[in-house]
């Protein structure tokens, strides 16, 4: 259907887990660029209803509850408000920002599964699952970890590997363990109740590997292929948990719906929550459903849930569920548990009000069709070469100039020049670039044209120089300027959806409303006489001590994992005090230290030991420089026998503490004491 013809659209962003504070993976997979997206449909005057909430069953919540030792109630109520709060902060503009575990959710979830029941539409099977003995639990989903089969990662769930991405089932893990207990789980029966994929494979097949062959991204269009090429099998849709929306059916006490089943109804749930009239946003043919998502959320959205909606029947089926891949941070995978991250939250405590810098970054670097990676240097050139060299400073000249020329009043546009005319027409020529780049979901792109439309404006103003013309010809001046405001309006509306807050900040200088994305690319969207406001800095240089700060942050980070991470070797067989006292070490100092040529690690260095002045050669060379080690205090074993080291005699050898991540570090004295002094 040509997009013209929908009359509504219904844009959903993946609920994520209220098991902690969502951070810079989200924003640039998910909800930056569906808000990008709700962003220029509202302003094409278009019926939009943006739906989002947490995800606040399933294993992960009940895992965090039982490692703090609170209930899934705390985590959930916790984790939501500053979920909330971080996606409010940066300007996700949502119609609702839900929750799974309100009671309009319970019902909606439960009333769709037993509508599934009633109609025959589920298997009900009963097998043996592992089962925890000690805790006496069923192990479900991530309460089981062990082997990927597909990847060799050792801490894959039960029900997916993060590492590869694949969709697991508990029995397909290589040397299974229970999550909660580190125990080998023993089977045990249970009954459940499936969804027979396998009944809906002929349909899938024509749907999405005919139907969506062309507009589906690769990644999204592969991974389903793929998926439905393998064989379609049935999936159990409840779990035996306690914590979930209750199996609404007679013998079926214990067990809870898959977090996977009642969370894509979650949508559902809060578009009801949001109008009585949400019928419409879900089942009517001319609306337009689209899920933004991760990658590792792609059969979830487009085989699972959509079966269900087809086994329901009176649904509409997703027109396009644009997917990323993932933002890796500094050149290592995003991790909650391992605090590898950048949290919002944190961000904004950092850097406030600078939302549409992070916004920004992250559309620009988006990893639309591969894994792209986030680095705080990146981070800081793009502000200050692009957001404030470019727009920023484009946006500033033209209103500085005309504050100071004509008192913040638009001039009039006189006379043209074949410069001026190209300069109109290719104003008239963006909106169209930057539509289509939106409409197939490329964000990154739509945010280069729209940065381009501002390289313009800052090329014509360099050329045309008003401010040198100012003193010979002013007339001329105030058909520049008027072009300049030209593109500082159009910017306003068509920079908006990648950055709210600051173009608020910019149609408020210029004293105009956000007009509609239909107004943009004309060139008298600003008339003469026009009074402006004040003009202010949209964006500001981001200093060096501030990203040494963060880059700081990281690598304290990776140290304390590092250290958490590290296990100390078994002690070694017990020695008697007298092979002890066979070893001589003493307290030195550094008096003269040296590279040794042609080696990469080796340092020779000259200590005195009190007893004498003796050289050394030590493999630290990787670890320390020369001269930032003379005049340190340190341990040597003097009575070591002397050994040629290339070429050199070396007399001793100076004791070293070898960190987690291999560093070796001098044992030093916690005081200074005199050299020679023993250590016994
Ligand atoms: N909570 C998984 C995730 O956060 C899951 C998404 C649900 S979308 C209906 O990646
Ligand atoms: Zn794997």
């Amino acid at each position: 259907m040509n997009d013209k013809n929908f009359k509504r659209y219904t844009i959903t962003t993946a609920l994520p887990y209220a098991n902690g504070p969502v951070h810079i993976g989200h924003l640039a997979g998910v909800y930056v660029p569906a808000d990008i997206y709700v962003r220029y449909l509202r302003a094409q005057g278009r019926d939009v209803a943006f739906i989002g909430g947490s995800d606040e069953h399933g294993v992960p919540i009940t895992i965090k509850a039982r490692n703090e030792g609170i209930t899934p109630q705390d985590v959930v109520d916790k984790y939501h408000g500053i979920i909330k709060e971080s996606f409010k902060d940066f300007g996700i503009s949502f119609d609702i920002y839900s929750r799974t575990s309100n009671e309009m959710h319970h019902k909606t979830a439960s009333e769709f599964f037993e509508k599934l029941y009633k109609e025959g539409k589920f298997i009900e099977k009963s097998n043996e699952q592992y089962y925890d003995a000690e805790n006496n639990m069923f192990l479900a989903d991530r309460y089981i970890t062990g082997e990927c089969p597909h990847c060799g990662y050792e801490k894959a769930y039960g029900d997916q590997c993060e590492s590869c991405g694949t969709s697991l089932s508990a029995t397909d893990l290589i040397n299974p363990k229970s999550a909660v207990s580190g125990n080998v789980p023993v089977m045990k029966e249970t009954k459940h109740w499936y969804l027979p994929l396998d009944q809906y494979e002929p349909w899938l097949k024509e749907w999405i590997v005919e139907g969506h062959k062309d507009d589906w991204r690769p990644n999204v269009y592969g991974q389903c292929k793929s998926w439905i090429d393998n064989g379609l099998h049935a999936r159990a849709v409840t779990r035996d948990l306690d914590w979930g929306v209750k199996v609404p059916i007679e013998g079926a006490d214990g067990k809870v719906l898959y977090v996977w089943f009642d969370a894509p109804i979650g949508y559902i749930s809060a578009t009801k929550e949001l109008t009585p009239d949400w019928e419409k946003y879900w089942k009517d043919e001319d609306t337009k459903l689209v899920h933004f998502i991760g990658k590792d959320n792609i059969v979830f959205h487009c085989i699972i849930f959509p079966a269900m909606l087809k086994a329901e029947g009176s649904y509409i089926m997703p027109d396009n569920v644009p997917s990323n891949e993932f933002l890796n941070l500094e050149g290592d995978k995003i991790s909650t548990s391992r605090n590898w991250a950048v949290w919002l939250h944190e961000y904004l405590k950092d850097f406030p009000e600078q939302q549409d810098v992070l916004r920004y970054v992250l559309t620009a670097n988006a990893p639309e069709t591969k894994d792209n990676d986030f680095t705080w240097k990146d981070f800081q050139t793009r502000n200050n070469s692009e957001l404030v060299a470019i727009l920023g400073n484009f946006v500033n000249r033209a209103l500085q100039l005309t504050k100071k020329y004509y008192g913040s009043v638009v001039p009039s546009l006189n006379e043209l020049s074949d410069y001026d005319k190209e300069v109109l027409s290719s104003i008239e020529g963006f909106p169209a670039k930057i539509t289509k780049a939106l409409e197939g979901y490329k964000f990154r792109e739509a945010l280069r044209e729209t940065m381009n439309l501002a390289r313009l404006g800052n090329k014509y103003l360099a050329d045309e120089e008003p401010w040198k013309v100012y003193k010979t010809d002013e007339k001329r001046v105030e058909t520049i300027l008027n072009i300049a405001l030209q593109i500082v309006a159009n910017l306003g509306i068509l920079a908006d959806p990648f950055l709210p807050f600051s173009m608020n900040k910019l149609r408020e200088m210029l004293n105009m409303e956000l007009l509609t994305w239909d107004e943009a690319g004309a060139t008298d969207l600003l008339k003469a006489g026009h009074q402006m406001n004040k003009p202010a800095l949209l964006f500001k240089q981001i200093e060096d001590k501030e990203i040494a700060a963060q880059v700081q942050k990281l690598a304290d980070t990776k140290e304390a994992n590092a250290m958490a991470e590290h296990k100390a070797k078994p002690a070694k067989e017990n020695i008697g005090f007298d092979d002890f006292t066979k070893l001589d070490i003493r307290v030195g100092t550094i008096l003269e230290a040296e590279k040794i040529k042609k080696t990469k690690k080796l340092l020779k260095i000259k200590v005195d030991t009190g007893i004498d002045q003796r050289t050394v050669v030590s493999g630290i060379a990787e670890f320390y420089k020369p001269e930032d080690i003379i005049g340190k205090q340190v341990s040597i074993l003097v009575n070591l026998a002397p050994k040629n080291l290339k070429g050199i005699d070396s007399q001793g050898m100076i004791l070293m503490a070898e960190d987690a991540d291999g560093k070796l570090v001098f044992v030093e004295p916690s005081d200074k004491v005199g050299e020679g002094s023993e250590v016994r």
